[in-house]
């Protein structure tokens, strides 16, 4: 098991992560009850309830915990950052954007309530995530700062700006590497950033505390996407003669493509580094469970 030891207490990441999964999925599952439309929410709770990792809702948590809140202040923005994320997934995986089958082990979104269904389901988690944002019940500075953060991070100049530089880059010859951290930036870390900012922020963190898990985050966020890309070849290259990884799919730029293996490895441990750095400045014993997620999402092996 992994676990982070601190100066007079051992910390298991196993356990924090299995408790905090275990209330956001109890949260997510009372926030998107099965209502009229029934088809709507159903299709919303497909998606949004099946299995995943919750990153960024434990990130939310986490961060708010670490700058003295507590877990149930976060719950409604952790929340909203995990109908973010679900509403992206279930966009991404459309005919008309990556055309996936499968998706958190399940047929996806559109492939079992259909296309029409699918976008809607999509859009209305996203209304639904600033809705319970907006009726969190703390004071309205914090509430208009976190809705600002959130929405800056998702929208033509975050998530969706990347999500557009992917389609328009995919199959072109060239891509460089200042373009391909621009994706990732933008798909993966923005949305990241604005969890851990929205949790400190809740939390009653100062501005400094703030900027410090903005800078974790997102460094943990590229963390995340390059070491999904070594991943793929390291995946791959194990299971010879099975399905190939995304790697070898046509026209995607991955880092071990652009630098080579070696390189993508050394770019890991320097974000490692710069993800660790602003968390150095917090109490160590509070900071475990941000430090140990740094280290699964680096040694993470699927
Ligand atoms: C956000 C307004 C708005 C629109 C969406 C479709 C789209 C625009 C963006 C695509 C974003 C996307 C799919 C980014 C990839 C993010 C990512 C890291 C996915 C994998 O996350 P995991 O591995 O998945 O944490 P689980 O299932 O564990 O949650």
């Amino acid at each position: 098991a992994t676990t982070t030891t601190t100066n007079d207490s051992t910390f298991s990441f196993e356990s924090y992560m299995h408790q905090k999964r275990n209330s956001v999925n109890q949260a997510l599952d009372r926030m998107v009850s099965l209502k009229e439309p029934q088809v709507i929410h159903e299709s919303m709770r497909y998606t949004l309830l099946a299995e995943g990792k919750r990153v960024l809702p434990i990130v939310c948590i986490a961060a708010c915990e670490l700058v003295g809140g507590d877990e149930s202040t976060a719950m409604p923005a952790a929340c909203a950052a995990e109908m973010i994320h679900a509403m992206s997934l279930i966009h991404d995986d459309l005919p008309c954007m990556d055309n996936d089958d499968l998706r958190r082990g399940k047929a996806t979104n559109h492939k079992v309530f259909g296309e029409s269904i699918a976008i809607l389901a999509g859009d209305a988690l996203l209304a639904l995530a600033f809705e319970h944002i907006a009726t969190i019940g703390v004071l309205p500075c914090k509430t208009v700062r976190i809705v600002g953060e959130l929405a800056k991070a998702i929208g033509s100049e975050g998530v969706v700006a990347g999500q557009v530089m992917d389609i328009l880059l995919t199959g072109v010859p060239g891509v460089v590497l200042e373009q391909l951290e621009y994706i990732h930036l933008h798909k993966t870390a923005l949305l990241l950033e604005a969890s851990a900012v929205m949790g400190a922020i809740l939390g009653g963190g100062s501005d400094e505390e703030v900027e410090y898990l903005r800078t974790f985050a997102r460094s943990t966020g590229l963390l995340f996407q390059v070491m999904d890309d070594i991943l793929d070849v390291t995946k791959s290259s194990e299971q010879l003669g099975k399905t190939a990884g995304k790697d070898l799919m046509v026209g995607k730029t991955t880092y071990p493509k652009l630098i080579g293996l070696d390189k993508s490895r050394e770019f890991a441990e320097k974000l490692n580094r710069e993800a660790k750095e602003p968390l150095s400045h917090f109490d160590t014993e509070k900071a475990a469970p941000l430090v140990s997620l740094v280290n699964y999402i680096l040694n993470r092996q699927h």
